[in-house]
């Protein structure tokens, strides 16, 4: 008998108050998430287009959290990885939510398959002055600093961020934009997982290749969502499939 069991995958939902179709697609698509074929769901980072700090409550941050509360406490597990837009994600969404955070590479045994999973900015190596600002904007007590200063003055310093890395990424080329192999290969072996599944570069697709052992390995990158919404379905019989979706 084959087994209906699959495990979901999705990454770069971006969401904001100014898209509510997106929001609207990502609740029917959590509501289609049945915990009892789904062994779990993994949000792998950029969620949301910005995040300032668990304290800045929106009408959106409200409903989302009351959405993955629910489907939490219906029995639905859910992962959630920082994407470089939403790294501030703190403990107490996770308490609201019953979503369990998971670190930055994080490596799993998905149905007997050791399977690295990322966001993917870090696999950008020819982008070497974003990794720089990356490495100042993650540092701990950067992180502990911005989230002392009022909302008010966060919300402004957000806004001005998102100005300048939206001026860079459109001057920057989509090469400088896409993975690197060779950081791909580092990244794997140095995990031993022969599968990496990761988003941030919106090109979604399947990608094999050999390692120097002669072993197969298989990237999976994760569509952006826009008009329409991405999930990669890994069935534990091992088919895998990128799935494209509208709702009506
Ligand atoms: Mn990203």
């Amino acid at each position: 008998m084959t087994s209906i069991r699959k495990t979901l995958f999705i990454s770069d939902l971006h969401l904001e108050e100014s898209q509510p179709q997106l929001t609207h697609q990502f609740l029917s698509f959590l509501q289609s998430c049945d915990p009892s074929s789904v062994d779990a769901l993994y949000i792998l980072g950029d969620f949301f287009e910005a995040w300032i700090g668990d304290d800045h409550e929106t009408p959106l941050h409200s409903t989302l959290i009351k959405a993955l509360k629910s489907a939490t406490e219906a029995g639905l597990t859910i992962y959630f990885m920082h994407g470089n837009r939403d790294f501030l994600v703190g403990q107490r969404f996770m308490q609201q939510t019953g979503c369990q955070l998971l670190a930055e590479e994080t490596k799993i045994m998905l149905y007997h398959t050791p399977v690295l999973l990322l966001h993917g900015d870090t696999l950008c190596t020819k982008d070497q002055a974003y990794l720089k600002t990356r490495k100042k904007l993650r540092h701990p007590l950067i992180q502990k600093l911005f989230l002392w200063l009022p909302l008010s003055m966060r919300k402004k310093i957000a806004a001005n961020m998102r100005a300048t890395s939206k001026q860079y990424t459109q001057s920057a080329s989509s090469e400088t934009m896409d993975a690197v192999q060779t950081t791909v290969v580092q990244t794997m072996q140095k995990h031993a997982a022969t599968h990496l599944i990761h988003g941030h570069t919106h090109k979604p697709g399947f990608h094999q290749f050999k390692f120097i052992s002669n072993d197969i390995g298989l990237r999976l990158v994760l569509g952006a969502w826009h008009e329409r919404g991405n999930v990669l379905i890994w069935h534990a019989s091992g088919k895998k499939e990128l799935i494209e979706f509208r709702n009506e």
